[in-house]
């Protein structure tokens, strides 16, 4: 039986997870070339797509992007999350941007913005498409919405199995609670419509009222979004679009990593009087569990050091990794602690994914030993400590051995000092 509840499981393995396409399918189709993939969405590696939703509007051909990705969702080779814009299409809310779906030409500061419109099949088909979407897709450590997550709006989405009935309910409640409140002005009504209902929040996130209203999206704004994921402190990454970064920035905090990098204002790079075929702004997918961000032009990078320590599964062994922000003193082993509670301990950070190669990893551990050697307790940062104590457990599993007992003195050194940071940090 299919799961048609808004949360469903997000498949196993290791995923491309793709940011908001809005309709720029040469985009799309460059970025799946980049990643190895066939037209028909297959990796010789088993690897599979994930898109994060927003496919339509502003591109060229909207149209073009949900065929494609419609079809390597209904084959079962990809999955996809329903992005603000798609639910606006599925409520068939007329949008600034979204003209083209009614059949109108998209002006943009009095140009026509190039764009496939919708004939009446495609008012049909793109919303009976997007009405099978769920809100959120979620793993062991690994979780995928739109914009936001927020639990409350994620256990209430886990029990509704229709994202338009959801919508509508929600706004009905808050109406007729809005209707007791007089005093509330304009803005305090679209706040409360915005952040308490569950559709809204886990496709655009919550808002806040500006100090100043501003201009964006062709009117007005009142409220302004809120970065939420500054205080998201769960052990499970959350990967999300939404938020329309520059390609060089990264607003990933410890375990929340946006991967939409603006493809969306191509129509608007397009234009101006001085472009030349090259685009600023780009369209991503993030590797897991490498945490690599590959762009359609074929460049790519890892995330930086602080970014990927807040990466859920090693790449070596699989097992769950607590970032050192994330390490709590009830998680580090104690002095009564036995080589095993320390061996799984030392895998939930992989040094491998932290350092080059292997050479880099051992030349850490090489200068930690030195230290515990001259003073015996070893002073180095909680990352080249970690580092040095997943080299154990490495060399320990090579050698098939338990470490012996000056070994095991050392290694509850290193443990000791972890704790000892750790114990500062706190402070
Ligand atoms: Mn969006």
């Amino acid at each position: 039986m299919s799961n048609t509840s808004l949360v469903r499981p997000l498949f196993e393995g290791p995923l491309d997870i793709v940011g908001d396409v809005h309709g720029e399918i040469d985009a799309l189709c460059n970025l799946m070339k980049q990643l190895g993939y066939s037209d028909d969405g297959l990796h010789s590696d088993g690897r599979r797509l994930v898109f994060l939703g927003d496919l339509t509007d502003r591109g060229p051909d909207s149209p073009a992007v949900v065929d494609l990705v419609e079809r390597l969702v209904s084959t079962g080779t990809a999955q996809c999350v329903l992005g603000n814009h798609d639910l606006n299409i599925l409520l068939r809310h007329r949008k600034y941007d979204n003209d083209w779906f009614f059949g109108h030409t998209f002006l943009h500061e009095g140009r026509i913005v190039p764009q496939k419109l919708a004939d009446e099949a495609i008012r049909e088909s793109v919303p009976r498409f997007f009405r099978t979407l769920p809100l959120v897709l979620e793993r062991p450590g690994l979780r995928v919405v739109h914009a936001c997550w927020m639990p409350q709006m994620v256990d209430v989405a886990r029990q509704g199995s229709n994202a338009k009935r959801l919508y509508n309910g929600y706004r009905k409640l808050i109406d007729t609670d809005n209707e007791r409140r007089p005093l509330l002005d304009d803005t305090d009504r679209d706040l409360q419509h915005q952040n308490r209902n569950p559709v809204k929040v886990l496709t655009s996130g919550i808002e806040e009222r500006l100090d100043s209203p501003q201009w964006a999206g062709g009117r007005l704004r009142h409220l302004g979004r809120v970065s939420w994921w500054k205080d998201y402190e769960d052990s499970e990454v959350c990967v999300f679009g939404h938020y329309s970064l520059r390609p060089d920035m990264s607003n990933a905090s410890c375990r929340a990593v946006c991967v939409d990098f603006g493809v969306g204002k191509r129509y608007e790079e397009r234009v101006q009087p001085d472009f030349e075929g090259q685009y600023a702004s780009k369209l991503a997918a993030l590797q897991i569990p490498e945490r690599r961000l590959v762009f359609d032009d074929g460049s790519s990078r890892l995330l930086s050091d602080y970014e990927a320590s807040s990466l859920a599964v090693s790449s070596t062994t699989g097992i769950r990794q607590i970032s050192n922000r994330g390490l709590s003193l009830g998680s580090i082993p104690d002095q009564t602690a036995d080589w095993g509670d320390i061996e799984r301990f030392a895998y939930t950070f992989d040094g491998y994914d932290h350092r080059k190669d292997v050479s880099d990893c051992g030349e850490i551990s090489r200068r930690v030993q030195g230290q515990y050697k001259r003073g015996g307790a070893p002073m180095a940062t909680v990352t080249d400590l970690r580092i040095a104590l997943f080299f154990e457990a490495r060399s320990a599993h090579h050698t098939g051995e338990q470490p012996g007992k000056a070994r095991m003195k050392y290694i509850r050194a290193i443990v000791e000092s972890i704790r000892n940071s750790v114990e500062a940090f706190r402070q």
